[in-house]
């Protein structure tokens, strides 16, 4: 039979009931101005804001808590070169020939094309990997669950973080991104997730006109 769980107490103070719209619409508040954006600053950005937000990424729920997730924080210069000429590639493949039209006619409204300039000038680019399995020391397999969940969970934690922070981030999938095991040095057990782009944004910096959807259009309630 399974052991018990070892447990400790939960560390929880409940706000004041009146608190709970205030303190919910001040944090609605705060992300509804989150926009990706694409015109980055080449201003740097301090290793310890960094490591913060990827501390508040590795609070994410995970399936059985196994975490199976690795960030690379990149901000060598020729690292992030190596990344946009791969990356660059990929997507020179993706505008001229992959996409099918219903696709390009998709992202119309976003203005992309396949430069992407801002993987060398943004002075922080994270490379989020999930893993398909851990790999104990000895060389064995550890079987992780919900993998693509979690990640998604932990990266979302992170754009949060990032925009709280006071920056912008973009999240860029190059497809396919194998290059980055390549670049990065990580094992075939980690998938590349995305490449999340951090930084300050341009002085003029512009955003595509575009809307979020309304409550009534997202939810039901039942
Ligand atoms: N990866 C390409 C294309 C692209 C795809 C989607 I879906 C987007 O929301 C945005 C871009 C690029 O980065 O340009």
């Amino acid at each position: 039979m399974a052991r018990p769980p070892r447990v400790i107490p939960l560390v929880y103070t409940a706000p004041a009931e009146s608190d709970l719209a205030r303190r919910a619409q001040a944090f609605y508040d705060a992300m509804r101005k989150r926009r990706s954006v694409r015109e980055f600053s080449d201003r740097p950005v301090s290793r310890l804001v960094i490591e913060s937000c990827l501390r508040t990424a590795g609070t994410a729920p995970s399936g059985a808590n196994l975490q199976p997730w690795h960030f690379v924080a990149v901000s060598d210069p020729d690292v992030k070169r190596r990344i946009r000429v791969a990356a660059e590639e990929e997507e020179r493949e993706f505008y001229e020939h992959r996409a099918p039209k219903e696709w390009l006619d998709a992202l119309a409204p976003l203005g992309t094309d396949s430069d992407k300039p801002f993987l060398e000038r943004a002075p922080w680019l994270i490379a989020i990997f999930s893993q398909l399995h851990g790999v104990l020391d000895d060389g064995r397999k550890v079987k992780h669950y919900y993998s693509l969940e979690s990640v998604g969970i932990a990266t979302g934690l992170l754009i949060a973080a990032v925009h709280q922070a006071g920056l912008v981030a973009l999240t860029h999938t190059p497809s396919p991104m194998g290059f980055l095991n390549e670049i990065l040095g990580r094992p075939v057990n980690e998938k590349p997730f995305l490449l999340l782009v951090v930084g300050y944004p341009e002085t003029d910096a512009v955003v595509p006109d575009i809307a979020r959807k309304p409550l009534d259009a997202i939810v039901s309630w039942r």
